[in-house]
C-alpha cells in the first residue's frame, strides 16, 4: 500500500484492536486499519474513518466522524446508537448476530438448571455439611417462554425443546412458526404468555418498544414460583421494580447477565439477594470470539470494497 492511498480506512475502537488490525492487514493489504482502543486515539483518528469497528458506538464522537459510512458492531445489540439513530441514516450498520447464539443458549440452560434445582441453596448447605435431600420435578414438566425470537431467542427455544420443555414464545410475526416453539404470542399478548411460564427468558433487542418492557405489571402476571432470565439488555426491565418483585416474592428468582448500569454498582441490592444469580455481561463471550466473528467482518470488507450490499445489516429505525 506504500505510496498509494488506502481503499478503505477502518478505525478499530476495541480492546482487541491489535488482533483485528493484524487479521485485516494479512487479508486486505489495500485497507488501512487504525488501532484506537481508547478515547484519546479515537478523538485523534475518528475523522479519518470510512468504517468503524466497535462493540459500542462512541456517540460522543459522532459529529467528528465526517467520513464515516459503515459501522460494524462486534456484538449483536446496537442499542448504543440509540441517541444518534435519527442522524445516522447515511450509515450502514452491521452486527455480529448469530455468532454467539449457541453460547447464550448454553448460559440460559445452565441458568434454568441452577435455578430449578436451587443450586445456590445446595452450595450453602454443602458449606455447612448439611445432608438435606429433596425431590425435583423433571424439566419436561416445565414451560419456558422466550420473549423475542430473533436468532438468539430461536436458538434458546430449540435448546429448551431438546430438554423436553414446553416452549412458548413471543415475536412480531406469529404467522411463521419457529422450530421448537409450541405456541407463539404477539408482543402485545405478554399478559397471556407470562402466567403460563415457569421460566421467562428475555432475548429482545433494546429498542423504543422494548425499553421498560418488563415491570411491576408484568411481574404481577408471572407465577410466584417462576424465574426470570435476562440475556437481553438491562433497560428492558424496570430494575427497581424487579428488585421489589424479588424481595416480595412476586417471582421466585432471577438470573441476570445484564443491568441498567454496567458494571453493576457495588451498592446494588441485586448482589446480595439469595434468589438472584448475577453475572457480568458474559453470556455471549465465546472463547476465540475474534476468530468466530472475523469471517463475517472480512466478508463485509470485501463487499464494501466491491460496492456490494453488506451482510447482517441492522435497520436502525427498528433497532435490530
Ligand atoms: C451482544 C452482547 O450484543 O454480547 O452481542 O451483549
Amino acid at each position: 500500500m506504500t505510496g498509494q492511498s488506502p481503499a478503505l480506512t477502518i478505525v478499530l475502537n476495541h480492546p482487541a484492536a491489535e488482533t483485528y488490525a493484524r487479521l485485516i492487514r494479512e487479508r486486505f493489504p489495500q485497507v488501512r486499519p487504525i488501532i484506537a482502543p481508547d478515547r484519546g486515539q479515537l478523538e485523534r483518528y475518528i475523522g479519518e474513518a470510512d468504517a468503524l469497528l466497535a462493540f459500542h458506538f462512541p456517540v460522543e464522537f459522532f459529529e467528528q466522524a465526517k467520513k464515516l459510512r459503515w459501522f460494524q458492531c462486534t456484538g449483536a445489540g446496537v442499542d448504543s446508537m440509540f441517541p444518534i439513530r435519527d442522524k445516522a441514516a447515511h450509515l450502514t450498520v452491521t452486527n455480529a448476530r448469530g455468532i454467539n447464539g449457541d453460547l447464550i443458549a448454553d448460559y440460559v440452560m445452565a441458568g434454568v438448571g441452577m435455578l430449578h434445582w436451587d443450586f445456590r441453596n445446595f452450595w450453602c448447605e454443602q458449606g455447612e455439611r448439611k445432608w438435606n435431600p429433596r425431590n425435583v420435578a423433571p424439566l419436561a414438566d416445565k414451560a419456558l417462554g422466550v420473549i423475542g425470537l430473533g436468532s438468539t431467542g430461536a436458538t434458546i427455544a430449540r435448546r429448551a425443546k431438546s430438554a423436553g420443555m414446553t416452549v412458548l414464545g413471543s415475536k412480531r410475526d406469529t404467522s411463521v412458526p419457529v422450530e421448537g416453539v409450541d405456541r407463539l404470542f404477539a408482543p402485545n399478548a405478554l399478559q397471556q404468555l407470562l402466567p403460563l411460564c415457569d421460566f421467562v427468558v428475555l432475548a429482545v433487542p433494546a429498542t423504543a418498544e422494548t425499553i421498560g418492557l418488563i415491570g411491576a405489571a408484568e411481574f404481577a402476571c408471572m407465577r410466584r414460583d417462576a424465574f426470570l432470565i435476562n440475556i437481553a439488555r438491562g433497560n428492558v426491565i424496570a430494575e427497581a421494580e424487579l428488585i421489589e418483585a424479588l424481595r416480595s416474592g412476586t417471582i421466585a428468582g432471577a438470573m441476570l447477565d445484564v443491568f441498567e448500569r454496567e458494571p453493576l454498582p457495588t451498592d446494588s441490592p441485586l448482589w446480595d439477594m439469595a434468589n438472584v444469580i448475577a453475572t457480568p455481561h458474559v453470556a455471549g463471550n465465546a472463547t476465540s470470539y475474534i476468530e468466530r466473528v472475523f469471517p463475517t467482518f472480512a466478508d463485509n470488507i470485501e463487499r464494501f470494497l466491491e460496492g456490494q450490499p453488506l451482510k447482517n445489516v441492522v435497520d436502525l429505525r427498528r433497532g435490530y
